[in-house]
């Protein structure tokens, strides 16, 4: 057996020396891995404890919450309050963001999804925590425009996947690494660190029951991934989805691929799924500083502004030359060459190659 592994605490004390909040951002990060671990111990207990059903209540996305939506999410608040170095926080569990009066003084604000893919829960399938890290205000209490950071902005994020093993995975820009909790010691041991995500991949992760309502760019990506060896892509392609954002990102980082929650026009009144301060710019931040990329399709999710905290975008992320290369999709369709039944993409093989 192993002894020597480096724990968290040992390893965010090397990796953040120099940071402007080195002590507070370190403090931070434990105690987002405390309540990691205490969300694993819940999670494991499955069905025994009766907390894997549905409640009666909605969340402000108008979805279905689950027990253990809110049971995390209280959790988390618990902590971020008693730590008094967080000066607010925004879930998607909760309407309006909501100040600390105890971290008045509080470096940081932090976003977070409490329990990403709940709907995996009566079912034992992974899902996830997803946390994204800002400054928060000086020597004021935040206001709600002051969590309107693009991701570009983020101090540090990271996400927590419950899964065979429980994992916590984070970046503060130097890297994105990877620990495994020890649940008997109750300890998380690096186990991935430096982790690198291939450039090229032979493997997307989609929700193809939504096909008919995606964009024109996407159907004509995944129809070529399908066509596989007798299509422009001349080779086969695999498809996975788990249907909890943590764990198909997770596969990503672990051996490359592309997940892909694009806009559609299901309900026209949301750009895409998936929440772009919670759930979209903390993902990008962990897919780029492992040499990924996080794109709309049109743009870096990172660079987006937000306007709201609940806001919608559409993702796709993962290795960085198929990310490049849908967004490639995109730009043809937007310049019309798409519709005009010719695409330099599809129509001329050398630039076609030249993307492989
Ligand atoms: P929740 O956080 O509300 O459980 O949603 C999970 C999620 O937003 C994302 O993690 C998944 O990729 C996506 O939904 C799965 O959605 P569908 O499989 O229903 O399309």
């Amino acid at each position: 057996m192993r002894t020597s592994r480096t724990t968290l605490t040992e390893f965010l004390r090397n990796e953040l020396k120099g940071h402007a909040n080195a002590s507070d951002l370190t403090e931070l990060l434990e105690e987002i891995a405390r309540v990691v671990t205490r969300i694993s111990h819940l999670v494991a207990r499955g069905g025994i404890d009766d907390i894997t059903g549905k409640l009666q209540s909605e969340n402000v996305q108008g979805e279905v919450q689950m027990k253990l939506d809110v049971v995390t999410n209280d959790l988390f608040i618990d902590a971020f309050r008693q730590s008094g170095i967080v000066a607010g926080i925004a879930s998607e569990e909760m309407d309006s963001p909501l100040s600390f009066p105890e971290g008045r003084d509080g470096k940081f604000l932090v976003v977070f999804d409490p329990l990403d893919g709940s709907s995996n829960v009566p079912v034992n399938v992974s899902i996830g925590s997803i946390f994204s890290i800002l400054g928060a205000p000086n020597g004021r209490p935040p206001e709600d425009n002051d969590y309107l950071q693009p991701g570009s902005s983020q101090l540090a994020s990271g996400y927590a996947i419950y899964g065979p093993s429980t994992m916590l995975v984070y970046t503060a820009g130097h890297g994105t690494h990877g620990f495994t909790l020890d649940s008997a010691t109750e300890t998380f041991f690096l186990t991935h660190a430096n982790l690198r995500i291939p450039d090229t991949t032979s493997e997307f992760a989609i929700n193809s029951s939504n096909a008919r309502f995606w964009e024109v760019p996407v159907q004509q990506y995944v129809e070529d991934c399908i066509a596989g060896s007798e299509g422009v892509r001349e080779r086969d392609f695999n498809m996975r989805w788990v249907g909890s954002m943590v764990a198909d990102v997770h596969r990503i980082l672990m051996r490359g691929g592309v997940y892909l929650y694009p806009r559609d026009n299901k309900k026209p009144i949301k750009a895409g799924r998936l929440r772009l301060m919670y759930e979209a710019n903390p993902m990008s931040f962990v897919v780029e500083q492992a040499g990924g990329k996080g794109s709309t399709g049109r743009e870096q999710i990172m660079g987006v502004v937000p306007q709201l905290v609940h806001q919608r975008v559409p993702v796709i992320m993962g290795s960085s030359q198929e990310v490049s290369l849908i967004e490639r999709y995109h730009r043809d369709f937007d310049s019309g060459e798409a519709e005009k039944g010719y695409s330099p993409l599809f129509g001329e093989r050398s630039l076609f190659h030249k993307m492989q």
